[in-house]
C-alpha cells in the first residue's frame, strides 16, 4: 500500500456528479489531489479505489467515499465557510428527485441512442416538470439568498439539460431557473473547478486544489 499523503480525488471534469463533489470541495476549502480520469480507459489505481468504477470519487485515510453526495455532505462537514448546509429538510428531497426522476428523464433526451424505446421529447418535457418545481421554488437561490448544499448538487445537472438544445432552454419562460443557472455560470467557483487538467497517468506529481484554485 503506499503512504497515505492527501485524500485523492478521482474527478471528471464535466461530469455533474463530479461537478457538486468538486464544488463542496472547493467551498470547504478542502485541499485534496485531483486526479483527472478518462472513463473509457480506467486507470487500475482508480479501479482499485472506487468500488463502483464511476467518478468523482475520494480516497480518504481509511475509507472511501464513492458517492457525490457522500463526498459533498463530508467536505462541509469538516468546513462550512458559507452556511451551506444551513437549508431545510426539503432539500434533499430536491436533490433526491435531481439525482432520480430529473435524471433519467435527462438521460432519456440527451442519449436518445441509448434508450431507443423513450420518446426524447416526452422524456424533456418529464423533466421540465422538476424544472418548473425549482422554478417556482427560486428566490434567488433555492432556500433565498444564500446558496445550499441543494443549490450546488442539482445545478450541475441542470446545466447539463440546459446544454442539450441552448436554443430551446433559453426560450422557456423560467425566467428565475435562467437567472440561477447564468450566475452559476458565471460563478468564479464554477469556474475555477472547470478548470482543465491533463488525465492523470501514474508517473505525474500530484495536482493539488491549492496548486490549480488558491495559487
Ligand atoms: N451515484 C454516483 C454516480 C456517478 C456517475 O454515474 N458518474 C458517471 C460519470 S458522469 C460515471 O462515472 N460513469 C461510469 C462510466 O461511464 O464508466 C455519484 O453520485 O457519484
Amino acid at each position: 500500500m503506499p503512504e497515505f499523503k492527501q485524500p485523492i480525488l478521482y474527478s471528471f471534469r464535466r461530469c455533474p456528479y463530479a461537478i457538486r463533489a468538486r464544488l463542496a470541495l472547493f467551498y470547504a476549502r478542502i485541499n485534496v489531489e485531483i486526479r483527472e480520469i478518462v472513463l473509457r480507459e480506467k486507470p487500475k489505481e482508480f479501479l482499485a479505489t472506487s468500488p463502483s468504477g464511476t467518478v468523482p470519487s475520494l480516497r480518504l485515510k481509511m475509507t472511501v467515499l464513492d458517492e457525490s453526495l457522500d463526498i459533498m455532505k463530508w467536505a462541509l462537514g469538516q468546513n462550512d465557510p458559507t452556511n451551506l448546509m444551513e437549508m431545510p429538510e426539503y432539500g434533499f428531497d430536491l436533490i433526491s428527485e435531481c439525482d432520480g426522476n430529473f435524471k433519467r428523464a435527462l438521460d432519456r433526451t440527451k442519449y436518445p441512442n441509448r434508450f431507443p424505446d423513450a420518446d426524447p421529447v416526452q422524456s424533456r418535457d418529464e423533466a421540465s416538470v422538476f424544472l418548473y418545481k425549482l422554478e417556482n421554488t427560486l428566490s434567488p437561490n433555492l432556500f433565498g439568498a444564500n446558496m445550499s448544499i441543494a443549490d450546488l448538487a442539482i445545478l450541475p445537472f441542470v446545466r447539463q439539460f440546459a446544454h442539450i438544445d441552448q436554443v430551446w432552454f433559453y426560450d422557456q419562460d423560467w425566467i428565475n431557473l435562467i437567472k440561477w443557472l447564468d450566475s452559476f455560470k458565471q460563478s468564479s467557483e464554477f469556474n475555477k473547478i472547470m478548470t482543465k487538467i491533463h488525465p492523470w497517468q501514474e508517473c505525474d506529481s500530484p495536482v493539488m486544489f491549492s496548486d490549480l484554485y488558491w495559487s
